[in-house]
């Protein structure tokens, strides 16, 4: 095996520089209009809505270059059942305390609801056909959902992170992959928060212990790692 690796901190990613298109999969994480889209959830909460969009150019050009070169491609929306049969009664009465409650509508449609035009992942960065979609009710990608079984059967051991936002469920999905031995980069510039403060603590987070998650690099970096 020839051996690859991307700048990272606080470790060249992945640990044994075994980065193929065949192990190694991208998960666009939740840029979905209700994070960062006008009239949806988080422009609802009162959020600059410009920290949950600054990731979608960078996402843009490591989806296209990792769709170029054959790796695995994953999307994730955040969302719930029409009949909010999946809602935890403590998430609504929390979204309802801070004036978006979910569930409720809005000018996207039904807040954070499946088939909603909020729910809708943006069209800059809409999934290819063939590219698989996991529909997750909660912040980790791996809760209650098929995410764990897909990337077994398709053999990928890598996990490179990207969406929004950063301190939520970016890294809750981080941490749930990590447990299960996945080897996960974050890449810094394709996720963003709600807040700036909530962003940085996250990625300082990753790079505790010797890279207690994983490790953080850079769009620029990893297309230069996969030679892009
Ligand atoms: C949140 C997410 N923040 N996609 N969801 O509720 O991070």
């Amino acid at each position: 095996m020839s051996e690859r690796y991307v700048d990272a901190d606080p470790y060249p990613w992945p640990y044994d520089g075994d980065l193929r298109p065949e192990n190694t999969a991208l998960v666009v994480i939740d840029m979905q209009a209700d994070f960062c889209g006008e009239g949806g959830y988080v422009d609802k909460m009162g959020y600059d809505l410009s920290n949950t969009r600054a990731p979608i150019g960078p996402i843009s050009g490591v989806l296209a270059a990792m769709r170029a070169q054959g790796f695995h491609i994953f999307h994730t929306r955040e969302g719930h059942r029409p009949d909010l049969s999946d809602l935890p009664a403590n998430k609504r009465w929390r979204s309802r305390q801070i004036g978006a409650g979910i569930g409720d509508p809005g000018p996207c449609g039904r807040i954070l609801v499946r088939g909603e035009p909020g729910w809708e992942i943006i069209p800059e960065l809409a999934p290819e056909p063939g590219e698989p979609v996991i529909d997750k009710p909660g912040k980790g990608t791996f809760c209650a959902t098929d995410f764990e079984l897909m990337l077994h059967t398709r053999g990928v051991r890598n996990i490179v992170l990207t969406g929004i936002t950063t301190d939520v469920c970016v890294h809750t999905t981080m941490r749930e992959g990590n447990d299960r031995g996945f080897e996960c980069v974050l890449l810094a510039d394709c996720c963003g928060a709600t807040d700036t403060g909530n962003h940085e603590a996250a990625l300082k987070m990753i790079k505790m212990q010797g890279g207690v998650f994983g490790a953080v690099s850079t769009a620029a970096a990893f297309l230069t790692a996969i030679g892009a």
